[in-house]
């Protein structure tokens, strides 16, 4: 059994209800546990809406790249819209954290590059684990940490229908 993390975004449509859904799905690949649901503000272009963003951990018995699949596959069933690049999408599954593993192949970079500037997945991250930490550096240890731009919307009960 290996632990992963995976990024959820959404900022179009509804947004907490698509990842509810997404987690659902998430069920059905393992064990998971959620972060608090969070609203960010847009990362890149500017004029699109206020993200909703949480973490899940999910203990699971799946490869990598089958994993990868499994979140591709859910991000197209909930009916996938991204309209451009750093732009807005209904649902975004990122694999963060896979174990202890550094993977780089050609579909799939772990950990995730850029987790460690995002607010809005490293402090998720920790309400999950406090002792999360990426090539040696202790995630709760981050500048980052310290002044996040994110709202709370819900605890991590928050995806329970
Ligand atoms: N995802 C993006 C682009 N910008 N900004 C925030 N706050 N949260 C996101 O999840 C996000 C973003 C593309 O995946
Ligand atoms: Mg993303
Ligand atoms: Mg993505």
């Amino acid at each position: 059994m290996i632990t992963t993390y995976i990024g959820m975004g959404s900022n179009l449509g509804d947004s907490q209800k698509i990842l509810s859904e997404a987690i659902v799905q998430l069920q059905q690949l393992g064990t998971v546990r959620t972060s608090k649901l969070y609203q960010s503000p847009p990362m890149g272009p500017q004029d699109q809406p206020n993200y909703l963003n949480a973490v899940a951990e999910l203990k699971t018995e799946l490869e990598a790249h089958a994993l990868l699949d499994e979140l591709q596959r859910i991000e197209q069933e909930s009916g996938r819209v991204r309209l451009r690049h750093w732009g807005e999408r209904t649902l975004d599954l990122d694999l963060l954290i896979y174990g202890t593993e550094q993977i780089k192949t050609e579909r799939l970079t772990v950990p995730h590059p850029g987790v460690m500037e995002r607010d809005f997945v490293v402090i998720p991250l920790l309400d999950l684990d406090q002792s999360i930490q990426i090539q040696d550096q202790p995630l709760k240890t981050l500048a980052i940490v310290k002044n996040p731009v994110l709202d709370v919307l819900a605890d991590e009960n928050w995806a329970k229908i």
